[in-house]
């Protein structure tokens, strides 16, 4: 086989180099092309909608789409420990005449337990007093109870509630001290001082039973929804600043509408 002269050889090879780099920026030129293409391609409509459709395949915002942050400080310095601090306060004065009604007018249809086993005086004769303050720490986890008593003899006392109910009116019960520890112990010194919480409230519609339990035991959060009843201490704190809770104090002879009655009102700051 006749080899190909220098010449020819030299001019195939400059030709094949040629061409090689002419492929190679073609090449260079299509990929850069298809890139562009890329970026300018419009959304499409089908896969926002389907996006749209599945709000679990969004992505999270990116922090380039998120809004800018307030630069203004809050007006009030943020603390979260303030939440354990005292927020709202409340008071009573208990009396024997918030409540109307004598023992003898109680309904005998009423449980024993709520029928006196010791001689009754009228209200006009009983010396009894007390004062009551309720407050509430700042996050509503926890109540606060100080009550001082005169002219109660400890020994006396058969029940102490928290009831809700209007000036006037006989209400559910929505706090019962008894359930929270021994009444007599806590009355030794003529002042009872107690933290509740919810499960405080909770205790007394657990401890309601049968239709009595359901009329007597918790309170409703709205007037318009009966068996929906406060489970918190907020729910509790709610209600009083509406001026729904009273204090009330029964002793053997002063059982159904009780010895005294308080009802709890906001103190003004
Ligand atoms: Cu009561």
């Amino acid at each position: 086989m006749r080899s190909m002269p220098i010449s020819s050889r030299t001019a195939l090879f400059v030709v094949l180099v040629i061409s090689l780099l002419a492929i190679a920026g073609c090449q260079d030129t299509l990929s850069a092309r298809q890139a562009e293409a890329k970026i300018a391609e419009p959304a499409s409509a089908a896969p926002a909608e389907a996006e749209a459709a599945n709000p679990e395949h969004h992505e999270a915002l990116s922090v380039e789409d998120s809004r800018p942050e307030l630069e203004m400080p809050s007006p009030i310095p943020l603390d979260p420990s303030q939440g354990a601090e005292v927020g709202t306060i409340f008071e009573a004065f208990l009396s024997p005449h918030q409540e109307g009604g004598e023992e003898e007018d109680t309904p005998s249809a009423i449980p024993d337990v709520f029928k006196s086993t010791a001689p009754s005086l009228d209200r006009n004769e009983r010396a009894s007093r007390g004062h009551g303050v309720l407050s509430f720490s700042k996050d509503l986890s926890r109540a606060f109870v100080h009550v001082a008593i005169e002219n109660v003899d400890p020994a006396d006392i058969a029940m102490f509630h928290i009831h809700c109910g209007r000036p006037g009116q006989l209400g559910p019960i929505l706090i019962d001290f008894s359930l929270a520890g021994n009444l007599q112990h806590y009355w030794e010194d003529s002042v009872l001082t107690l933290e509740i919480t919810n499960a405080d409230i909770e205790a007394v519609t657990a401890h309601g039973s049968g239709l009595i339990g359901a009329l007597t035991a918790g309170c409703p959060i709205t007037a318009a929804l009966p068996m929906d009843k406060v489970k918190t201490i907020a729910g509790m704190e709610t209600i009083a600043r509406e001026g729904e809770l009273y204090f009330n104090l029964h002793t053997h002879g002063q059982m159904y509408f009780g010895d005294i009655r308080g009802q709890i009102h906001q103190v003004e700051k």
